[in-house]
């Protein structure tokens, strides 16, 4: 890769300057081929961890406690599904094509995060999912809102509003379980202890050992570095959890007065590579529902192009009467 700082051509320089002034860029500005590959690689691998993501909650959505808790798993489900779908029109307009995304992923050769391969496997771990998986990808997308990349960036404004209600949907099915019997208690601590590691890894490899880093904050494409978000989480999630009357299960954890927030422990970061080179606890099988879905719905893929020609014929034949 050439380094854009280094840069030679007027319109690199013109466009650094640019996003160094913290201006948009659109689909049919100059861009380096870098800054381009960057975000395809980014927004895809965004859409890829929605699409996945519907995973884990979905398999809950016929055994979800009532009816009210059943509407607000669907609803939160569909909506991940419509992030999926406006990320991957993000990436179109950088000129990736959306058959070689979703061949990336059914082939298993995309990324897409690690916290969609682990297990989901009592009603507690939907309502830890909402507070803490939400609550974490708030974290990451609201500085997003901000992102160099215009349609990144409107995505972002939406797509934040819509996981502010699922972050509070996970936190009151926690608050309805922590004020419980002790089996519900207990059964929300356990989902806890399950999903606060998982989702501190979340935010990606600490910042010494992440290559994208430097390059993404330079270009105003990642607003903060990996270890910034992850610190914000946990400020903002322990006295969550003391409201709830629940433990996070790290020993370490401990207010820093000097620094002004926590202190914590360190991350399994062995765990964190093995999931994301595909030995996670549910990795084939996320990729193994994935593509039976696809396949299943190749009828309707097929159907709406049938109908788009239909309709392409029709105009021109219109088009060739008048
Ligand atoms: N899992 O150099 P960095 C959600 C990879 S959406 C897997 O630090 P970067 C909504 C990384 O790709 C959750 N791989 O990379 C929801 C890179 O590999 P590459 C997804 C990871 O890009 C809620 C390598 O490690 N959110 O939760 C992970 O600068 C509930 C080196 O890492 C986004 O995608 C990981 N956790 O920073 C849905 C937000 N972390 O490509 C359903 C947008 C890192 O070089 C239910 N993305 N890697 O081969 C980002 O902000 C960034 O891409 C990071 C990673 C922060 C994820």
């Amino acid at each position: 890769m050439k380094d854009a700082l280094t840069a030679t051509d007027p319109r690199e320089t013109a466009f650094e300057e640019h996003v160094s002034a913290d201006g948009q860029v659109e689909p049919k500005d100059w861009m380096p081929e870098a800054y381009r590959k960057t975000l395809v690689r980014q927004i895809s691998q965004h859409a890829h961890s929605e699409i996945i993501g519907m995973q884990p909650e979905g398999n809950w959505i016929t055994r979800a406690p009532s009816l009210r808790r059943k509407v607000a798993l669907i609803a939160k489900v569909q909506d991940e599904a419509g992030h999926g779908l406006y990320l991957y029109s993000a990436a179109e307009t950088l000129g990736a094509s959306r058959d070689d995304m979703v061949d990336a992923l059914l082939e298993g050769k995309a990324k897409y995060s690690s916290i969609f391969n682990y297990p989901t496997p009592t009603w507690a771990d939907i309502g830890a999912i909402g507070w803490l998986v939400d609550g974490a990808a708030i974290t990451n997308q609201v500085p997003l809102c901000r992102t160099s990349y215009g349609p990144y960036a409107r995505a972002m404004v939406r797509v934040c509003k819509e996981e502010s209600f699922h972050q509070r949907q996970g936190y009151e099915i926690m608050l309805q379980l922590a004020r419980g019997t002790d089996a519900q208690k207990k059964m929300a601590q356990e989902a806890l202890n399950r999903w606060w590691w998982p989702c501190l890894m979340m935010f990606g490899p600490p910042d010494h050992d992440s290559p994208n880093s430097a390059r993404s904050m330079a270009w105003k494409i990642k607003r903060h570095s990996n270890d910034e978000l992850r610190q914000r989480f946990v400020d903002q999630t322990v006295p969550q959890a003391e409201f709830l009357g629940l433990s996070i299960p790290d020993p370490d954890l401990k207010w820093n007065e000097e620094r002004g927030h926590y202190d914590f422990g360190t991350p399994p970061w062995d765990e964190f590579m093995e999931v994301v080179k595909g030995n996670g606890p549910c990795n084939r099988q996320r990729l193994n529902a994935r593509r039976k879905a696809h396949d299943d719905g190749a009828w309707v893929r097929e159907a709406a192009l049938a109908h788009a020609e239909k309709r392409r014929e029709r105009a021109e034949a219109a088009s060739q009467a008048a």
